[in-house]
């Protein structure tokens, strides 16, 4: 029950919010556009004429740049679970790994879903969650793949940057040489770095597959954390940084890893973040389909409310774009 006493007309959103190893993820699960039916690309089109609650939902006074914002959809199997769109600060999602193990994770507090197997429909395809413990989740994500190897850019202040281009359900440049130490104390110097290399390959026309924007910049480093094969920092397509290893870029480096014969498959990678949180991946190989990622992370529920928009607020879409 509201504890307000507004005395003009005001809309409510209803949310939850989780973090998944730190990353915020916020599930919108009322007061969002009638989207109809389809499939989820559709859907995601149509949400896209109601960009205000995108905008509303992540950009302040009512959000922050770090939270990726889901919204659920009919999805077009009604055997699916459910289908879900991920948006950020500065436009829409493929999919979003960190953002999925949040999703799950939250409908199952909700007593939505129960422990066990899901699928999910998303705008790049279906994905599978396994819900292993209310908190643990494994995540069969889309097909990955690694589309060019060992691609040199010239980047301005920093000299020639190397990396591979690969889709893990978003499009990634992952480069082995950080710029730096990939610790919290760098982070500043990390998102300069990712901007400048995001610039270069954009003024290069590198690209992923069919032209696709390559919006995720991804660095790597050796850990020293006993256990985990790799650091990573990943800036996000709105100049923000993953707080978490991304599902969708270690599913890219597994791509990576299995073109270049670096991991069987079954075997696990462990992802650490620029934070310290811990993302497990493995693969398997479809016939059909190539490299089939498993992701599996944890997710812990952190807030619910309901966003308000009052018509006589000047920010009530909020601040930017
Ligand atoms: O976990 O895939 C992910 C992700 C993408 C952007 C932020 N997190």
């Amino acid at each position: 029950m509201s504890q307000l006493r507004v005395h003009t007309a005001c809309e409510r959103i209803a949310f939850v919010d989780s973090h998944t190893a730190g990353e915020p993820t916020r599930l919108i699960l009322s007061g969002g556009p009638d989207l109809g039916g389809g499939s989820v690309g559709e859907q995601l089109d149509r949400l896209r004429g109601h960009d205000w609650l995108r905008r509303c939902a992540i950009h302040e006074p009512r959000g922050h740049e770090a939270i990726v914002g889901a919204v659920l959809c009919e999805p077009l199997d009604p055997e699916d679970a459910c289908g879900v769109i991920f948006f950020n600060n500065t436009g829409y999602l493929g999919m979003c790994g960190h953002g999925t193990i949040g999703v799950a994770v939250t409908l199952h507090a909700l007593g939505r879903i129960g422990l066990g197997r899901h699928r999910f429909e998303t705008p790049v395809g279906r994905v599978e969650v396994d819900l292993l413990t209310p908190h643990r989740v494994a995540i069969d994500n889309v097909a990955s793949e690694r589309v060019k190897r060992g691609v040199s850019v010239e980047v301005e202040g920093i000299g020639r940057v190397t990396g591979d281009v690969a889709w893990g359900g978003n499009w990634f440049f992952l480069a082995d040489q950080a710029p730096c130490a990939i610790v919290p104390a760098n982070i500043g110097h990390l998102l300069d770095a990712g901007e400048r290399v995001r610039a270069a390959l954009v003024r290069e026309g590198i690209t992923g597959r069919d032209a696709g924007e390559i919006d995720h910049i991804e660095f790597f480093q050796k850990s020293d954390t006993p256990g985990v094969d790799a650091r990573n920092f990943v800036l996000c397509p709105g100049g923000a940084f993953d707080r978490s290893p991304c599902g969708t870029g270690t599913s890219a480096k597994l791509a990576c890893l299995a073109a270049d014969g670096k991991l069987a498959p079954g075997e696990t990678w462990v992802q650490e973040s620029v934070l310290g949180g811990v993302f497990e991946g493995r693969y398997r190989i479809s016939d059909e389909r190539g490299v089939m990622p498993t992701i599996t992370g944890e997710a812990f529920v952190t807030a619910e409310g309901d966003l308000l928009r009052q018509p006589e607020d000047p920010f009530a879409e909020g601040m930017g774009r």
